[in-house]
Parts: C-alpha cells; sequence; structure tokens
C-alpha cells in the first residue's frame, strides 16, 4: 500500500477493558495510531461524540480516516485485511481462512458468553443458546490447540489475538476453571511472550497509573 494511501488510525481505548485486544492488534501490526483515552468510571463512552461512532457506547472503536469500527471481531479482521504487510491472515478462499474466521467469531461469539453465563451462574438452555456449553468450549480450544503452536498451526494470526487474547484475560481472572485444557499453559506462554502483547500490556498499565491517580486527586 502506498505510503499516501495509508488511512489514518485512532483507537478509542479504556485500561483494563476489552480494548487491549485492538491495542495488542495495532502493536503487532506494527502501524502509527493515535490512542484516544477514556475514562469508562466516568462515562466518557456514552457522550454524544462516542455515541455517534458507537451506538453501543463501548470500547472498542477503531476509526479509520475517520470511518468508526467496533466490536472487536471486526476490528481484527478489517485491520488486518488492510495491513496485509504484517501477514495476520490467511489468503481469501483458503482452508486457513476458514479456520481464521471461525476462531475469530469463536472468542467473542462463543466463548465469552459460555464463560459469563459460568461465573455469573446464570441458567440457560444451552441447546437453544447459540454459544454451547462451557464443557464444550473448554473442548473445542482443547482442540484448536492439539497442532500448535497456534491456533492455525504455524502460523500467528488475528484469530490468535481474538480467541487468544480473550483466553489470556480471562485465565487472570479464573484460571481454574480453564486448568484441564491440554496445551493451554505453554499457548499463554507463547502469546505472553509476544514483544506486542507486552508493549500493549505496559501502555494499559501506563494509562490505568494515570487514570487511578486522577480519581484519587
Ligand atoms: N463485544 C464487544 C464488547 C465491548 C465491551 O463490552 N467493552 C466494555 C469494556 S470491557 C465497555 O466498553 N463497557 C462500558 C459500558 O458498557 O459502558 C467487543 O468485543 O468489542
Amino acid at each position: 500500500m502506498p505510503a499516501s494511501s495509508t488511512p489514518k488510525v485512532t483507537l478509542y481505548f479504556a485500561p483494563r477493558s476489552r480494548a487491549s485486544r485492538a491495542l495488542w492488534l495495532l502493536e503487532e501490526l506494527g502501524v502509527p495510531y493515535e490512542l484516544r483515552v477514556l475514562d469508562l468510571t466516568r462515562a466518557d463512552q456514552k457522550t454524544d461524540e462516542l455515541l455517534a461512532l458507537n451506538p453501543m457506547g463501548k470500547v472498542p472503536i477503531v476509526t479509520l480516516d475517520g470511518h468508526p469500527i467496533w466490536e472487536t471481531t471486526a476490528i481484527t479482521a478489517h485491520l488486518c485485511d488492510v495491513f496485509p504487510e504484517a501477514g495476520l491472515a490467511p489468503k481469501i478462499g483458503t482452508p486457513a481462512r476458514a479456520d481464521y474466521y471461525r476462531w475469530l467469531s469463536f472468542g467473542t461469539g462463543v466463548m465469552e458468553p459460555a464463560f459469563m453465563d459460568l461465573v455469573k451462574k446464570h441458567e440457560v438452555n444451552t441447546r437453544q443458546a447459540g454459544w454451547g456449553d462451557f464443557a464444550s468450549v473448554k473442548r473445542a480450544i482443547a482442540a484448536g490447540l492439539e497442532k500448535g503452536p497456534w491456533l492455525l498451526g504455524d502460523r500467528f494470526t488475528g484469530a490468535d489475538l481474538v480467541t487468544g487474547g480473550t483466553l489470556d484475560f480471562f485465565t487472570m481472572w479464573a484460571a481454574d476453571q480453564f486448568a484441564d485444557i491440554p496445551g493451554l499453559d505453554a499457548y499463554l506462554k507463547r502469546l505472553r511472550a509476544r514483544p506486542a502483547l507486552r508493549k500493549a500490556r505496559e501502555i494499559d498499565q501506563e494509562v490505568f497509573a494515570r487514570q487511578e491517580a486522577a480519581h484519587a486527586s
């Protein structure tokens, strides 16, 4: 992509939130971006300006030349295509692309709601609920990690950012619920060793500390 057509990337971000995956994505892509920090405790995400970008009033939101994209999976899928040099998405129409779509969908569309049901003790009919039960989710993750080192085999992709990033977050919250998934510890170690994830964590921590200091003053 010629430099002149590189879109301006802005991430609307809050620390310790689901926006951390989008921050990690931008670090993996290695593209310049502007970080617009929101304080969720002050409801910055519900201002008219922000609701015009995302009517859900949630982060992350990424704008590309002002065009808003929200939902982590959509952000990841689109940015991996817009910045193909990073090699985070398999070629369209290939079996690897099909697997990539599956893991992109699975992280936020299946694993997250099944995990929330479990920890919040929601009673759902898992035959009717589109995301199923947590035992099935764990079986699917174990099958996905069998080959390794990444969900698509040899290649780290946006799917590891979404599903792996969600696993990274949930296992920090409730490690015991994931303890019996073969291969998961090694997979998480590989994810956490990635320089882009480490950098995103540092930024997250700095922003969090600034917000905490502002709340205390
Ligand atoms: N499905 C969305 C979830 C986004 C989301 O729930 N973000 C939370 C932070 S973890 C948020 O912005 N909450 C603020 C609110 O709802 O007011 C995604 O994956 O991007």
